[in-house]
């Protein structure tokens, strides 16, 4: 019995009867020879066919090709596979509706979607994957690092975290209840348990906006500690959360930042940051346009921000803190010496809101002051303001969309290219 070979590991092999594993990436029939290439986990590996033999299997057919591997410098990694025998595993697929060998795909992004479980394999498509999981791995060794602990907390709950506008109500065994548009509560619930925690988990928003940048279901990364003087911490430990992150991307997926030809932005010590009256202040005077009195960012000014970020700090990150009260939920703190503002905050990545955070609202009867504020009542957020009621530090946290995370970085215009099987508006499946 011969064991499995990687394609990447076949230059060690050289002169061995090795057998690889994987799906048939391509068959190319020159006149005098049929080239076969194996797709598996680790990359493409060339087989030779023996001068008299063929292969009628379609592209993507599963295969175990045993042969020897001999050198060529032509070959990806300069070792392929010669006097083959090839055995179709799960017997001949059916042809893709892609040539998933082509560099790109050239269809449409609803074509690709609707085609997800096979496009998803084209190597640029599986790139922008390798990115996340990667940025995923860099965001819980960073936090890992700083003493957090992971949680999973629930996401079918009895209350909206974010705005009661776009929840996805559910009837649970007769009464009504939402899925998690974040792990808001929870997470702060469990600052009274270590202090400092994080998860990594799907958030749900019933967005009733088709944009670029919204999807009804995301992968949140989420981070809350405890015992800090204000909102200036917690952007600290954001920008380490994004330097780790980045640093794994750098580290695990080069082959997948280098076929995409990511550039990957640098993260300072400290990111540079203004406050929103400032921010504003500053859009006014440079776009012409007066914005004084706005209570949040349009996105055309996060972008106009980021390129003067850019410009005068060589910076693609910019924190923007001191939002209005207003324009945060209600459990933010707001800022004891500039009323009217916040303790949040929001980083942007070359033009694009990626992290919202800040400092949270930490006694029992600042909570019920600001829902009554607000209008709202507090009996629907009896679970969470328990919490409040038992003794909590003051406290902060933030969140990163992964999926804008990763279109940042891989330069995908739709968080959809980087989200495997995305869920929007139009679309619950495949
Ligand atoms: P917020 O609602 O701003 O904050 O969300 C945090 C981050 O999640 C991403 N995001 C989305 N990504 C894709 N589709 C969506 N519909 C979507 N909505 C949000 C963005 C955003 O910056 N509880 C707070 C976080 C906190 O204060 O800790 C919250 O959920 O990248």
């Amino acid at each position: 019995m011969i064991s499995r070979v990687l394609s990447a590991d076949l230059p060690a092999h050289v002169g061995e009867r090795v057998m690889i594993a994987g799906w048939l990436h391509r068959r190319r029939e020159l006149k005098s020879v049929t080239f076969l290439v194996v797709r598996d986990r680790a990359g493409l590996a060339q087989v030779v066919l023996s001068q008299g033999t063929s292969c009628d299997l379609p592209e993507e057919t599963v295969v175990l090709v045993r042969g020897v591997v001999t050198a060529n410098p032509q070959a990806p990694g300069g070792a392929e596979l010669t006097q083959p025998t090839v055995t179709a595993l799960s017997g001949p697929a059916v042809a893709p509706p892609f040539d998933l060998y082509r560099p790109t795909l050239t269809a449409t992004l609803p074509t690709i979607l609707d085609h997800a479980p096979t496009t998803l394999r084209h190597p640029r498509l599986r790139a922008g994957l390798e990115i996340s999981a990667a940025s995923v791995a860099g965001f819980r060794a960073a936090l890992d690092g700083l003493g957090f602990t992971e949680v999973f907390t629930p996401k079918i709950v009895e209350s909206a975290t974010e705005s009661g506008a776009n929840v996805f109500r559910l009837d649970y065994f007769g009464r009504p209840a939402y899925l998690a548009q974040s792990p808001q509560f929870y997470k702060q619930a469990m600052v009274g348990v270590f202090e400092r925690v994080y998860e990594v988990a799907p958030a749900f928003r019933a967005e009733p906006s088709d944009t670029v940048r919204h999807l009804a279901e995301f992968t949140s990364l989420d981070a809350e500690l405890g015992f800090i003087t204000d909102h200036r911490e917690v952007m600290e430990v954001c920008r380490d959360a994004v330097a780790g992150m980045i640093d794994l991307v750098r580290e695990r997926a080069q082959p997948a930042v280098a076929l995409l030809g990511c550039a990957l932005p640098s993260v300072p010590e400290q990111i540079p940051y203004l406050h929103f009256a400032d921010a504003l202040e500053l859009i006014s005077a440079g776009t012409g346009e007066d914005v004084t009195g706005e209570l949040d960012l349009a996105p055309a000014h996060e972008r106009w921000l980021c390129e003067w970020s850019a410009r005068e700090h060589g910076s693609d990150l910019l924190f923007v803190h001191g939002y209005p009260l207003a324009s945060k939920p209600f459990y933010t703190h707001p800022d004891p010496a500039r009323p009217g503002y916040s303790r949040g905050f929001d980083l942007l990545l070359r033009g694009t809101e990626i992290v919202s955070g800040g400092q949270r609202l930490h006694r029992h009867d600042d909570y019920l002051a600001a829902l009554a504020a607000r209008g709202e009542p507090a009996g629907p957020y009896a679970g969470y303001l328990q919490v409040f009621e038992h003794g909590m530090p003051p406290h902060g946290g933030f969140a990163i969309g992964l999926g804008r995370w990763t279109a940042l970085l891989t330069g995908a215009p739709n968080v959809r290219q980087v989200t495997a099987f995305p869920r929007d508006l139009n679309r619950l499946s495949p």
